[in-house]
């Protein structure tokens, strides 16, 4: 029987450090931070912690610049049993604001010189402590450098949360998804199984150790979960950069084993000359998920390079669902994102949540250990966002390849995708709706070459005669909005399409603007 202590993520997350002088984390001209370095400053930091009164249950909101120093962080945050509350690098402080309020976290981490930013918030949320932290920075280090180190991991049950996790929804208003030691743990067992890690759980040695270029935010799942979770279990090695450069990742992928990106990765490096297909011969699998993977990038890809990538599919409350197979690379297709991974149950239903006939487009629905029991604070959503037998509607359309393979054809909402990053309308609406000159907006999706679909704006004019300008519309949105919310282009029309029963149609608005970046 396994005991509470192995139901905590962090547990899992040790497994991999069989050797402690095996470099863990290098950022190439800086430090290289060996497995043993990396636990003994995640120990000081569960001592920092536990000094701050930080107890199992409370949340750890961080906004941080992408640095060794969150992950040293996130880690400490699991050991103590409390709940790792990422906010978006970009959220402004109205946005954190809104998390903060709803999270009520213990203590806030924030960028150094932030401090100032959230003060409101904070005092209005009655946080307790708040520190800032950055790259070898911050108050938090300050702390951690009087602390002593605690090796203890805290026993937690499976269902203990772990993470909470914000995304915008179909109202507008953010909602926590909240992801338990389990869901994570089992997510990442999944991958580890269905990516042939290196792992001790795996009967025999598979890949070796692994190496990734990580280039990704660590403030969502594909960054923090999907691509720490598995390279420490495995005990490999973190290529560490804190953001995308295609010049710079197309050099630094020559000795690495894993690449993990969104597919505007993928569209610069393939605009990225010096990308070459003789310098990636030790690369195992490149991998590409958050957002569709165009039919054209994919073939590009295996043009170029001689590969072809491994496109997945994941969602927040979800973790990872499916992934195209992992062992026969020839049987990955451009358009489809693959079979469930082990562990995770997937169907496709009608609006009854009946199975659709085979070959039929149907809901995506999913069931597993990895599926968040639901969010923070809305028990209600429970009864709208899962059927009765536990299944939780993802709100993507697809369809079953005659070979099992999943196909996603549609959502069933108006979200936009851009560079990775979900955007839901009625929250962009909602802040254009309130500038001065707007009678109303209808924001939708258009295709991107760089960011796959960018968002954009329809607003029309109080004043017809004297509408307000675009560039002052978007400048006014920011002040609320991260930026990859804003919208790249805002559209003056003299009224919005509408069907007979007075809904917007976002699909003509689509189609009439459909080539604004092409
Ligand atoms: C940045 N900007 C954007 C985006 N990113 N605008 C629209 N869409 C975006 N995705 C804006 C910034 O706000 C800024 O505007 C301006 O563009 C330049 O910012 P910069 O940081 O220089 O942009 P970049 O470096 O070119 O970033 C593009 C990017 C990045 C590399 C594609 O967005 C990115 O790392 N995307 C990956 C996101 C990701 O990890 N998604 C996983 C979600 P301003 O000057 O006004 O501020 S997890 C998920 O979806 C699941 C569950 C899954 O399956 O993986």
């Amino acid at each position: 029987m396994s005991s509470h202590r192995d139901h905590n993520l962090a547990s899992l997350l040790l497994e991999g450090s069989r050797d402690p002088r095996a470099a863990a984390i290098v950022e190439p001209e800086g430090e290289t931070l060996s497995h043993g370095e990396l636990e003994r400053r995640i120990r000081r930091l569960v001592g920092t912690l536990r000094s701050l009164g930080v107890a199992p249950g409370d949340r750890v909101a961080v906004q941080s610049e992408k640095s060794v120093e969150s992950v040293l962080l996130y880690v400490a945050c699991l050991r103590v049993g409390a709940v790792y509350l990422p906010l978006q690098g970009g959220a402004t402080p109205v946005e954190c604001g809104r998390f903060i309020e709803d999270a009520r976290p213990q203590l806030v981490v924030c960028r150094p010189g932030d401090e100032p930013r959230h003060a409101a918030t904070v005092a209005a949320a009655g946080v307790r402590e708040v520190r800032s932290l950055g790259a070898r920075t911050g108050s938090l280090l300050v702390d951690a450098s009087l602390a002593s180190e605690d090796p203890s991991i805290e026993a937690v049950a499976p269902d203990d949360l772990a993470a909470i996790l914000y995304t915008s929804g179909t109202t507008g208003r953010s909602k926590g998804a909240m992801l338990s030691h389990r869901n994570l743990a089992a997510n990442a067992r999944s991958l580890l199984e269905a990516w042939r890690f290196d792992h001790p759980a795996a009967g025999e040695r598979r890949s070796g150790r692994d190496r990734l270029l990580h280039v990704l935010p660590i403030d969502h799942v594909h960054g923090l979960f999907v691509a720490l979770h598995t390279l420490l279990a495995s005990g490999g090695e973190i290529l560490w950069r804190p953001r995308f450069d295609a010049a710079e990742a197309a050099r630094l992928l020559d000795g690495c084993t894993l690449f993990m990106g969104v597919p505007t990765h993928y569209v610069r490096l393939l605009a990225e000359p010096s990308f070459q297909r003789n310098r990636l011969g030790g690369i195992r699998a490149f991998i590409s998920g958050s957002a569709p993977l165009l039919e054209e990038t994919f073939l590009e890809f295996e043009a170029r390079t001689g590969r072809r990538i491994l496109e997945r599919y994941g969602m927040t409350e979800a973790g990872m669902i499916a992934s195209n197979p992992y062992d026969d690379e020839s049987a990955r297709r451009p358009g489809v994102v693959g079979r469930a991974l082990p562990g995770v149950e997937l169907r496709l239903a009608d609006d009854e949540g009946r199975a659709v006939a085979p070959g039929g487009v149907g809901a995506v629905e999913i069931r597993g250990e990895s599926v968040s029991r639901g969010y923070w604070n809305m028990p209600e959503r429970r009864a709208t966002d899962f059927r009765p037998d536990g299944f939780f509607v993802s709100g993507d359309l697809g369809r079953l390849e005659p070979d099992g393979m999943l196909r996603l054809v549609g959502r069933a909402s108006d979200m936009v995708i851009s560079g990775g990053l979900n955007v839901y309308p009625k929250e962009i609406e909602m802040v254009l709706d309130r500038l001065p000159g707007v009678g109303e907006s209808a924001v939708f999706g258009v295709p991107h070459p760089d960011l796959g679909e960018a968002v954009v704006a329809a607003v029309v004019a109080t004043e017809p005669a004297a509408p307000p300008e675009e560039r002052s519309l978007i400048a006014a949105a920011r002040e609320s909005l991260a930026g990859f919310k804003c919208p790249k282009r805002v559209i003056v029309l003299a009224e919005l399409p509408r069907n007979a029963m007075g809904k917007v149609q976002k699909r003509v608005l689509r189609d009439a603007h459909r080539s604004l970046f092409a």
